[in-house]
């Protein structure tokens, strides 16, 4: 069985709690605390050795990150979707997954993160980097339903948790028009499933 070495809080691993989930695939959730530093134990290490979550094991494969997780499972579970094919689109997936992973960080995790779990650093410098990142997915989403294409793929779901997050670093995404109809239709998606501070779905 799938295991995800997952933290209730983390948006990094609802990326992957969320993929799973429209995947329909099972899977054992091993809950690690981070203010508890059970990611910091040598036995954790040893599978993920940067010492975060998540990390995905599936069949005696260890994947860390949670873009590479989200890239891993679309490409062996996902039948054609979350992955559109070309050249092209798999490069604006690889953008999108790559300003999941560093700007949208940096600007709209850091901004929640500077305020929910009250860590030392600049919080305006966060927010106006959040703000720049809802700018752009802002702008892109004009006149498109998703990211890359004409369907959901891996690079919605990569953006879609801090964007959703935000607003608990005091920056509101819905003030962003097509940030907010590209929100609302990731959370219509069949099998969405929820988070604290992100809407519960169905399940
Ligand atoms: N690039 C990694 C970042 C993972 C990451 O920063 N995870 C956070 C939780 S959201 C973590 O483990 N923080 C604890 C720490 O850095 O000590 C990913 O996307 O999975």
């Amino acid at each position: 069985m799938i295991k995800l070495y997952d933290e209730a809080l983390s948006g990094n691993c609802h990326k992957v709690r969320m993929l799973l989930s429209f995947l329909g695939l099972e899977y054992e959730s091993v809950p690690i605390s981070v203010p508890d530093l059970e990611h910091k134990t040598p036995e954790y290490l040893a599978m993920n050795p940067l010492g975060k979550v998540p990390v995905l094991e599936d069949g005696g494969e260890i994947i860390r990150d949670s873009q590479a997780i989200l890239y891993y499972l679309a490409r062996k579970y996902g039948n054609g979707e979350w992955l559109p094919e070309g050249d092209a689109a798999s490069g604006h997936v690889m953008e999108w997954l790559s300003f999941a992973a560093n700007e949208m960080i940096h600007g709209c995790a850091m901004a929640r993160a500077l305020v929910l779990f009250n860590r030392e650093g600049d919080r305006d410098a966060a927010r106006a980097l959040a703000e720049q990142c809802l700018d752009i997915l802002n702008g892109h989403l004009e006149g498109r339903d998703w990211l890359v294409g004409t369907a959901p793929a891996v690079a919605d779901i990569a953006c879609y948790v801090y964007a959703g997050l935000v607003h608990q670093g005091g920056v509101d995404p819905l003030t962003y028009a097509n940030v907010a109809a590209w929100l609302a239709r990731v959370e219509a998606l069949p099998g969405y499933v929820g988070m604290a501070a992100l809407p519960a779905g169905d399940n």
